[in-house]
């Protein structure tokens, strides 16, 4: 037996050491982290509202079309905003899907950081001092006031929730030809709403400032030709699916054949 306590009594020793330093670790982690508990907040907050454009969501500004006025448009679904449905062009999806941020996080839906002190929301314009930018949200960290250099803020910069999608569209080989209209939809406040161009040689290609998030895009070649004495029109169209990130650029090539003489 005695060789088996030989072996033992280190492992035991070791045993307890690591007990020890995970009780440190842990017991600085509730008294000592309140700062790195309200970043984890801020950063939930931000993901919520901006989603995670490499896992290919888009968060509230996706699905609404603009960061919310107020946090709580985050946990409880605003009057003015649809509940979200897919019944829009190519099924695109838009509407309140909430909640967009776990309500473990904000118990009674209040935004507090980790001592307790309301959260600032800089909303769609900043908020009116400047203090904090369009789209950003702060602590007022240890001090617990706002605006002084203990504040923690999330994202570091005012927020940009356009992008930008550049569309070259080609008929039978003819890039962005006379005829070509181009039909993108979007979304304002949980609600479809579109814009439509023509091709203007003046101006080149299709370019569209975008929010981020899914859109839905119909292109069309529309010509018109003579069959006797009849103008007959002659329409080739395609409509798909695509997305745009805030501050990317996304270019994307489209493919028509027609008929119609292109020129
Ligand atoms: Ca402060």
């Amino acid at each position: 037996m005695a060789p088996r306590r030989l072996i033992l009594a280190p492992l035991t020793v070791a045993i307890a050491l690591t007990v020890a330093v995970l009780g440190a670790a842990l017991g600085e982690r509730t008294t000592a982290e309140p700062g790195v508990r309200t970043t984890e907040r801020l950063t939930a907050i931000a993901t919520g509202v901006y989603g995670d454009v490499v896992k290919g969501t888009f968060g509230y500004v996706g699905d609404v079309g603009d960061v919310p006025e107020a946090l709580t448009d985050l946990v409880r679904q605003p009057p003015s905003v649809p509940v979200y449905t897919n019944d829009h062009t190519a099924n695109v999806g838009m509407g309140w899907w909430g909640p967009y941020v776990n309500r473990g996080l904000f118990p009674r839906d209040t935004f507090t950081d980790e001592w307790g002190q309301a959260l600032e929301w800089g909303g769609r314009r900043g908020t009116a001092d400047g203090r904090t930018g369009r789209g950003q949200v702060r602590s007022g960290g240890p001090d617990g006031v706002l605006g002084t250099r203990d504040d923690i803020v999330a994202p570091a910069d005012p927020v940009e929730t356009s992008g930008t999608l550049l569309l070259t569209v080609w008929v039978n080989r003819s890039p962005n030809p006379e005829g070509v209209e181009v039909t993108v939809y979007g979304t304002s406040n949980g609600r479809e709403i579109r814009q439509t161009r023509r091709m203007d040689p003046e101006r080149g290609g299709f370019s569209f400032s975008l929010t981020q998030g899914i859109h839905a895009v119909r292109v069309a070649h529309v010509s018109s030709t003579v069959d006797g004495r009849a103008v007959r029109a002659i329409t080739s169209d395609r409509t798909f699916k695509t997305f745009v990130a805030s501050r990317m650029q996304r270019m994307v090539d489209v493919y028509l054949g027609t008929v119609a003489d292109v020129h």
